[in-house]
């Protein structure tokens, strides 16, 4: 990647001793860097274009080796990466060994908490104050949050105890219109009217013109008498919503614009307690196409520039993934029952609901990135009689566990969640596997726990889940749908699918890891190897009988997940079969280990964890090998030992 300026930034303390005229030109490096790489993969774009002059007004005006500095949920850390020297492993983002595409403290002092999850920052960073005064440390603490993780729940809880505490924190509300699709909801009515009304050029003269007068490092009448000042503008103008919270409200101010950025944030860092500095940003901004179009350039698919600034996108393979295969199977419900409706919160794009939204209106609720809520909205719904479908990432419900608890199971009531992107998801890394739901949805009574076993089981799972009395959950995985060829046995409330029983051992596969096994099982089997093929669909009730035979008449048995093996599907196997008195050491469990799985495409993860094809492969034969009881060999159902076929 070409820079002058950028490539022989080491530190981001070099950026004080750089003129305003330097400063652009970095702006405008930032923005070809990420041109670069976001042309090459699939990474985010135009929440990091967004916010190139921030990054660089930030760290001009403190020094974040002692300063804290959180980026709320850590999608838009490009800039902040590339100016804390990190900019030669740019190119490396996102893949595998690469610079992770969130904020990681392996990656350098500068990133303070892993993150990927969105409304957290406010929190963080008043605990950061809070701990850094306890300990007699003086140094200065700012979270800077879009207009979309703004409605988080945690924001306001973040907002009530900073204003009881007093404490001097800086909160920077990153205010570009957008989620990853238009903000919705009554906040985002709020802030609308401050770009509508004159107010904002008025506004910003006004403030140029008391800035003008009031020494940076100024006198404390002067001082006063400008906070006075802004309290009564809040008051008169706007902000009044942060200031009856607690907080001293600034702005808003233009994002884009270096100076004004820096000349508050140096007035800032002079004002006692809490303080929300308002500014304005444009998503995609310094890029037309993402500036036209943001939702498509929140993370967009890899593009080829053309010399009249336009872009062709690269062709993909154009497979339906799980998430269209559900989708299709929402609308179609929605089709024929006017009582289903839909919940997002705020990934309609991601869970492509937009022919859902834009179908039935009415039964569509984004309710913004508001996962609790969420959940107990469709408790409320469900009571009163809709049949509401919970259509979120596995990851992001867990912000929900209590009311999943709490406002349906234990009222019973028929909500279905659908837990997209259970699983590893490849380039997002650890914050966004969905490893945890099969763990975290089977601890609770009243909850029916289920997995389709490819794409042809998707459309009967959701038909039974909304055909049931209680609530339901469905996950399935980040990648393109599958098909087990087979005469598709109808979906019975805890019942497996016996594909085959083998004579050697079973596979039992909970989810679309079937497909990968069935090709396994084949493989096997033409080297005369009989192993069996069970897709287990429900984790919740389990079919124990099925997988009790199964644990009694075979000699080696495999379950297989892609989740966490702690309290998983394996787990549920080895409780029944000890619960029934028979001896487990010949069942194997394959699923995620008790580690955080770095970011790498889905493949390489898959592999890593022996969950591809040659590590399943090598996990059966390692089994029939290994035998009934430890030690002894086993013979294939044709007589010959195990051990030959093994390559
Ligand atoms: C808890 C949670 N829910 C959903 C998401 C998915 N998500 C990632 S970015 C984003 C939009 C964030 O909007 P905003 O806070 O305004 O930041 P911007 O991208 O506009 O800078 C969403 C919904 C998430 N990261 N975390």
């Amino acid at each position: 990647m070409q820079s002058e300026l950028l490539s022989k930034l080491s530190s981001p303390r070099q950026l004080r001793g750089m003129t305003h005229e330097q400063l652009v030109q970095l702006a405008g490096e930032l923005r070809e860097a990420l041109c670069e790489v976001v042309s090459r993969r699939p990474a985010h774009f135009a929440s990091n274009l967004g916010v190139v002059e921030l990054a660089i007004a930030l760290h001009v005006a403190f020094d974040f080796s002692r300063d804290r500095l959180i980026w709320d949920t850590g999608h838009q850390i490009y800039p902040h990466k590339l100016l804390t020297g990190r900019f030669n492993e740019f190119i490396s983002i996102r893949e595998k060994g690469g610079l992770m595409g969130y904020p990681n403290p392996a990656e350098s002092d500068y990133d303070l908490f892993m993150t990927g999850h969105a409304g957290a920052s406010v929190s963080t960073s008043l605990g950061l104050k809070a701990g850094d005064d306890l300990l007699g440390e003086d140094r200065h603490s700012i979270a800077v949050i879009g207009d979309g993780a703004l409605p988080s729940g945690v924001v306001f809880e973040a907002f009530n105890n900073a204003a009881g505490l007093d404490k001097d924190l800086l909160v920077i509300l990153n205010d570009n219109k957008m989620g990853i699709c238009p903000r919705v909801g009554g906040l985002a009515q709020y802030l609308d009217k401050f770009r509508t009304s004159d107010f904002y050029g008025g506004l910003k003269k006004d403030v140029s013109w008391v800035l003008n007068r009031v020494p940076l490092v100024g006198d404390a009448m002067e001082r006063a008498l400008f906070n006075a000042k802004e309290g009564v503008k809040a008051s008169l103008h706007g902000g009044m919503l942060f200031e009856e919270l607690g907080f001293r409200y600034v702005g808003p101010i233009d994002g884009h614009d270096l100076k004004s950025l820096r000349e508050h944030l140096e007035l800032c860092k002079t004002l006692k307690g809490p303080v929300l500095l308002h500014v304005f940003t444009e998503k995609g901004h310094g890029f037309q196409p993402a500036e036209n179009d943001p939702v498509t350039y929140h993370a967009p698919a890899p593009f080829d520039r053309c010399e009249d600034g336009s872009v062709t996108p690269r062709k993909g393979g154009g497979k339906p993934a799980y998430t269209d295969i559900m989708s299709a199977a929402i609308l179609r419900q929605m089709e024929s029952n006017p009582k289903v409706a839909v919940l997002t919160a705020a990934m309609c794009e991601g869970n492509k609901l937009q022919k859902v939204r834009d179908t039935f209106p009415d039964r569509f609720f984004d309710v913004g990135i508001c996962e609790g809520h969420a959940v107990a909205f469709a408790g409320g719904m469900a009571k009163a009689g809709a049949r509401p479908i919970v259509d979120i990432y596995s990851t992001f419900l867990q912000r929900s566990f209590d009311h999943i608890f709490q406002e349906v199971a234990l009222q019973n009531l028929p909500v279905v969640f659908c837990l997209d992107r259970g699983g590893v998801v490849g380039a997002d890394g650890p914050t966004h596997h969905g490893a945890y739901d099969n763990t975290y949805m089977r601890v609770f009574p009243n909850m029916v726990v289920t997995a389709p076993g490819d794409e042809l089981d998707v459309a009967p799972l959701l038909d039974f889940a909304l055909s049931h009395s209680g609530p339901v959950s469905i996950r399935y995985p980040k990648t393109n749908a599958e098909r087990v060829p087979r005469d598709l046995a109808p979906v019975e409330l805890g019942k497996a699918e016996v594909l085959d029983w083998g004579r050697d051992g079973v596979i039992v596969a909970y989810g679309t890891l079937l497909a990968t096994c069935a090709k396994v099982v084949e493989s096997l089997r033409n080297e005369g190897l009989d192993v069996g093929l069970i897709n287990a669909r429900f984790l919740k009730p389990l079919d124990t009988r099925t997988i009790l035979k199964a644990v009694g008449q075979s000699p080696f048995v495999i379950t297989i997940e892609e989740g966490t093996l702690e309290g998983g599907f394996g787990s549920a196997v080895l409780e029944a079969v000890n619960a029934a008195g028979l001896r487990t050491d010949h069942v194997r469990r394959l699923g995620l280990p008790d580690r955080y799985i770095e970011h790498a495409e889905r493949g390489e993860q898959l592999r890593d964890l022996g969950l591809d094809y040659e590590g399943i492969r090598a996990a059966v034969l390692e089994a029939a090998q290994r035998g009934p009881t430890s030690g002894s060999a086993i013979r294939t159902a044709a007589g010959t030992p195990v051990g030959a076929q093994a390559r």
